[in-house]
């Protein structure tokens, strides 16, 4: 009988807090080793901030009072907005999925709400839902589309009581907590209910309150009951929670912590993995910023996260206008070049057996492992501890034979520095 009481008291606490006995359905596994595969995104961040031009934190950060800030939609109307073009863009970058957000911290939905006027239909001159128009162009193009998501809310009266942030903005003083649930599970479902297939939910701003109850078992629950393929993901830095289908890392590797709020190695999971990174500093759109990444940077990052086992989610802020900054197209036209030569070696790859360190990662597809040099070296390069056994060396790039040993040290390669690049050199180990 004892067991028995155990059992159930088990049963009903663990079920408060995470879609615990959830089972993902077959078009979710496949949807996961799709996404696994996939390996690049892009990220975007557009929302009544990016008129303001300093982020997509700005309301926080200029503790702007909800009445002021409400402001801004009426001067939102991005007339040169055109989804096929972000699409393409994207497409072009090698990019194989969008993730865009919906709603972010300041509280205001850029897709038609019925449960929030506040939103891009009801309250700018535009008028217009841009999600609408990049579900259709995504479709067309073959793209996949996952909707960024933000639990923290700094305009709903009912996100309340306030968590770490938002406490300089002048407003609202009570609210009710269970109607904010059901706001935010009213939202989703007009999310997963007018916009055909959804990729994912990207949820973000559960660090703002760490003790909060978010009801993930029924907001999780609905997601999948709705679209069972549909992959949750949360940005929360700690492990995963059960009725998560991938596992994110915000600019950090997985296992890395060099933000302050990267995530554990021991919390790392076994689900698909995806950084999210910015080209310059910011999310939103940044007027001032003017620390945009290099080519080098940016692939790097990509061969990086691939040699993790993970995808990059990389980011671009939109203008108020509608159009992306010159310097972000380049940048991403930069990649996709890259990637037209160089993909064989990072789309559908694991990570390699190779462990990573500063100077290269690995990539791995069956028997063939792709090492990825990320710095010149000395003509002799030493890769320690590989003990697999090897049928031929040759460099990716022109498919010459390269000289190698295998001794005590590890494997010996020689690679000319001529044919060694400032990029990424790439050696094909085949294993017998
Ligand atoms: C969050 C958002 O706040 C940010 O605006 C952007 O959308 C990014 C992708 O995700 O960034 C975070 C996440 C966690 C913390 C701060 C910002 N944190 O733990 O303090």
């Amino acid at each position: 009988r004892i067991i028995i009481i155990a059992l159930l008291l088990f049963g009903l606490t663990s079920e408060v807090s995470a879609q615990t006995d959830y089972q993902p359905t077959q078009s979710n596994l496949e949807a996961r080793q799709w996404f696994d595969e996939a390996k690049f995104g892009l990220f975007i961040h557009w929302g009544v901030y990016s008129i303001l031009g300093d982020g997509e934190w700005v309301m926080n950060n200029q503790n702007i009072a909800i009445d002021a800030y409400e402001k801004l939609p009426s001067f939102f109307n991005p007339t040169e907005f055109d989804a096929e073009a972000w699409v393409k863009m994207a497409k072009d970058a090698g990019m194989k999925y969008i993730t865009i957000t919906t709603r972010h911290h300041d509280g205001f939905s850029m897709f038609d709400s019925k449960v929030s006027e506040y939103n891009i239909v009801e309250k700018t001159p535009y008028g217009k839902d841009i999600l609408k128009q990049l579900t259709e162009a995504c479709e067309k193009e073959d793209i996949k589309l996952f909707l960024y998501y933000s639990l923290l809310d700094w305009h709903n009266d009912d996100y309340f009581p306030r968590g770490k942030t938002g406490n300089g903005i002048a407003g609202r003083q009570e609210g009710d907590w269970n109607n904010y649930i059901k706001f935010m599970k009213a939202q989703l479902t007009e999310l997963l209910t007018n916009y055909g297939e959804i990729a994912g939910i990207w949820f973000d701003g559960d660090w703002d309150k760490v003790n909060a109850d978010w009801h993930y078992d029924e907001i999780y629950k609905l997601i999948h009951d709705l679209q069972p393929q549909c992959l949750i993901g949360n940005n929360h830095h700690v492990a995963l929670k059960p009725g998560e289908d991938f596992q994110m890392f915000e600019r950090d590797l997985p296992g890395e912590n060099k933000t302050g709020f990267g995530t554990a190695a021991s919390d790392v999971g076994e689900l698909p993995r995806e950084v999210c990174a910015t080209i310059n500093g910011s999310w939103g759109f940044d007027l001032q910023d003017k620390t945009h990444r290099s080519k080098r940077e940016l692939v790097q990052q990509l061969v990086r996260a691939s040699g993790f086992g993970s995808n990059l989610l990389l980011n671009v802020g939109p203008m108020p206008n509608g159009k992306i900054q010159e310097e972000h197209v380049q940048s991403l036209a930069a990649i996709g070049d890259w990637l037209n030569i160089h993909g064989e070696t990072i789309y559908r790859s694991k990570a390699g057996s190779i462990a990573p360190t500063d100077a290269w990662v690995s990539t791995q597809k069956g028997k063939t492992i792709h090492l990825h040099l990320l710095e010149k070296r000395p003509k002799a390069s030493v890769i320690p501890e590989f003990k697999e056994r090897i049928k031929s060396v040759k460099l990716f790039a022109d498919k010459r034979a390269v000289k190698f040993k295998q001794t005590k040290a590890g494997l010996l390669m020689e690679i000319p520095e001529a044919a060694q690049n400032e990029i990424d050199t790439i050696v094909e180990i085949t294993l017998k």
